[in-house]
């Protein structure tokens, strides 16, 4: 997110914001991350600030991450305790062992050859070389995809958010605008779920708690023209963020990706480039169905990045590996709870050390 990444600029001179700061809605244990946040910090470093802030970012996932540990590394682990040699018997259970760990037939088989390539060239002569080997091969899967290109060529960012109902839509772009908002950008939200008004009012307490704008309407009326009038809305406030709010299931006669497809429609009215993110929510608890609504949401509309939902108190955590190697689409956040500083920028590195 390096284009986030700039110095907070001073509130002196910005327009006026529609919120005041994000403070009073943080959990305790918020309050302790965002002491983190090298902006809200004076005299230190700032290279000092964002090891401490790594730090804590570490702790979370890995803590976050220990169901998935429990399910996948620690049998591997078990597996291998007390055996000398590698023979094939290990590599079969070793195979049977990440088949059902939801990293996904396809993705294990190809770990697999990996692995027992090294095996037969006598790269790996014991089973703890064979655990840093798996390790290692885990990474380079999961490094597969370059970094994204996210510089915006225009204000306002436009990130479109979709996915089937229930995997954690809304609560991400809650996460998502928080982040942004903590970097001092000015941040509009869409409520372009319009058939459920629970739904629009969960945006507008996400909106309240990070600080964030909406633009909503009175009523079920069309989402497209919910968008239409918010991102005009963010044009005219001059908002850098704008984050789409969209259905997961539609109870009239249109067809999902239909009205997605509409939505999108109308914001490349507004802005050619746009929207510059069409960002797909898939819930990790789901485990291999959510490669399936992954091919589906992308034939459908062309998905530019991933946020995996729900990654923590699931043991179903090697799905991450799955949708890296299957899918050819970026995995740009994961969600680790359902509190505001719960989302983070997917890291394969720390991801790997935190589960290992
Ligand atoms: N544990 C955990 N729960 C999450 C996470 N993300 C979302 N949730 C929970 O999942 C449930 C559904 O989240 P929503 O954000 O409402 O999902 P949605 O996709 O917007 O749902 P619809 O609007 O009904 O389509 C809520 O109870 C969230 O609190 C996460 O990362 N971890
Ligand atoms: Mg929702």
């Amino acid at each position: 997110m390096k284009w986030f990444r700039k110095k907070k600029k001073r509130e002196e001179g910005s327009q006026e914001p529609a919120h005041e700061a994000v403070g009073q809605a943080l959990e305790p244990e918020d309050e302790q991350q965002a002491e983190h946040i090298p902006e809200l910090v004076e005299p230190a470093g700032e290279a000092v600030l964002l090891e401490a802030e790594k730090e804590g970012f570490f702790r979370r996932l890995s803590n976050r991450l220990s169901n998935t540990r429990k399910g996948f590394v620690s049998r591997v682990d078990r597996l291998l305790l007390g055996k000398t040699q590698i023979d094939e018997e290990l590599l079969e259970e070793l195979e049977e062992v990440l088949i059902t760990s939801d990293i996904g037939v396809q993705t294990t088989m190809a770990l697999m050859e990996k692995l027992r390539e090294k095996v037969e060239r006598k790269d790996l002569s014991n089973p703890e070389q064979l655990r840093m080997a798996l390790q290692n091969e885990i990474l380079a899967f999961l490094k597969v995809l370059p970094g994204p290109d996210r510089i915006p060529q225009e204000k306002p960012y436009i990130i479109m958010v979709v996915g089937v109902n229930g995997v954690g839509k809304t609560t991400t772009i809650g996460k998502l605008g928080n982040r942004f908002v903590r970097e001092g950008k000015r941040v509009l939200l869409i409520a372009a779920d319009t058939f459920r008004s629970a739904a629009v009012e969960q945006l507008e307490i996400w909106a309240e708690r990070i600080g964030a704008e909406v633009v909503r309407h009175k009523g079920k009326s069309d989402p497209s023209a919910v968008v239409y009038d918010g991102i005009h809305a963010a044009r005219s406030r001059g908002v850098d963020v704008v984050i789409i709010d969209t259905a997961g299931r539609i109870h009239t006669k249109v067809n999902l990706m239909e009205e997605l497809k509409k939505i999108r429609r109308t914001v490349t009215r507004q802005h050619p480039y746009a929207p510059h993110e069409i960002l797909l929510v898939l819930d990790a608890t789901t485990g291999q169905n959510a490669i399936s609504q992954a091919q589906l949401f992308h034939e459908a509309l062309g998905i530019t990045g991933i946020a995996l939902a729900k990654l923590d108190g699931t043991a179903k955590g090697g799905i991450v590996v799955g949708i890296c190697n299957s899918l050819g689409l970026p995995l740009r956040y994961i969600g680790l709870g359902e509190e505001v500083n719960d989302l983070q920028e997917f890291d394969a590195d720390a991801f790997v050390k935190a589960l290992f």
